[in-house]
């Protein structure tokens, strides 16, 4: 069965829902909500890593975080962290969190690794060239999905070496992370090659501009949440017959339905 991880974004600014969930009852609310629906993992994250996003102190990602996640661990349900601190990730696993997830593959914080080996949590490491705010100057590929897989492979070496085991890794291809448009296109074609690394994977499509770009030919009008979403379910539907073991999406029940009909079709 495919894991769905249900984003739950404590920010002001996160492209799609910045601001939804910014106070602690409204964020243990709809963490409740995701996990009904389906969600098997939720991911909490307080700093927006939308494309052009600046970066935020420490101190105040753990504030909207840490309160979130000792309540939604208290409630039994398994919770990741979503940062690029090292600081975030140690009072996130303290905190209940148990597992790690660095879009960054542990490039951005030189203490990540180690952080997280000591933590005893799992950590998801993510395909990155370079912070959001610059990262589309890094787009520049030959075959994007097999140069993704060998950068992976390069983290998850890091990894192993920090002394991570691989069976607590997850990799993650970055979609919409230093790839513009139809790049994540090629790298979701070539999943087979980061399936290929070993780990378990995990994709994020959810909302992102490449579907809306997809479906709307006009750049400059807007997708409805409604048309993304829609988009992300054909997207994790998909994935599960790439081989993937989760998706990280915003509406867990389009995802929940829409994997349950892969499945059958599976059989
Ligand atoms: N994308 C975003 C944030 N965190 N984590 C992982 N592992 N994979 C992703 O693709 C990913 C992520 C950006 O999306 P959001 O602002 O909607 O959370």
């Amino acid at each position: 069965m495919t894991a769905i991880w249900g984003i739950l974004n404590v920010t002001p600014d996160s492209f799609s829902d910045g601001g939804r969930y910014l106070d602690v009852e409204h964020a243990v609310a709809h963490g409740l909500l995701l996990r009904e629906q389906g969600a098997t993992i939720l991911d909490i994250g307080g700093e927006s890593t939308r494309p052009g996003a600046e970066r935020i102190g420490a101190d105040v990602e753990q504030q909207r975080v840490i309160p979130v996640i000792e309540r939604l661990a208290e409630s039994g349900v398994p919770v990741s962290i979503d940062t690029l601190n090292a600081a975030t990730a140690a009072a996130a696993v303290h905190a209940g969190a148990r597992i790690v997830n660095d879009v960054s593959g542990g490039l951005a914080d030189p203490e990540m690794r180690a952080v997280v080996a000591e933590s005893g949590a799992d950590f998801a490491i993510g395909h990155w060239r370079g912070p959001s705010a610059d990262m589309y100057a890094h787009a520049d590929y030959r075959r994007v999905a097999r140069e993704v897989a060998g950068e992976l492979q390069e983290r998850i070496g890091e990894a192993a070496a920090a002394g991570i085991a691989p069976s607590r890794l997850i990799v993650d291809p970055g979609i919409g992370f230093a790839k513009a448009g139809a790049q994540n296109w090629d790298v979701l074609r070539g999943l087979d090659e980061i399936v290929a690394l070993g780990p378990r994977v995990l994709i994020g499509t959810s909302r992102k501009r490449f579907l809306a770009e997809t479906l709307q030919a006009d750049a400059e009008a807007s997708v409805s949440e409604a048309r993304r979403d829609l988009a992300t379910a054909v997207t994790s539907a998909l994935a599960l017959r790439a081989g993937v073991w989760a998706v990280r999406v915003h509406d867990v029940a389009a995802t929940r339905d829409a994997l349950a009909i892969a499945h059958a079709w599976e059989g």
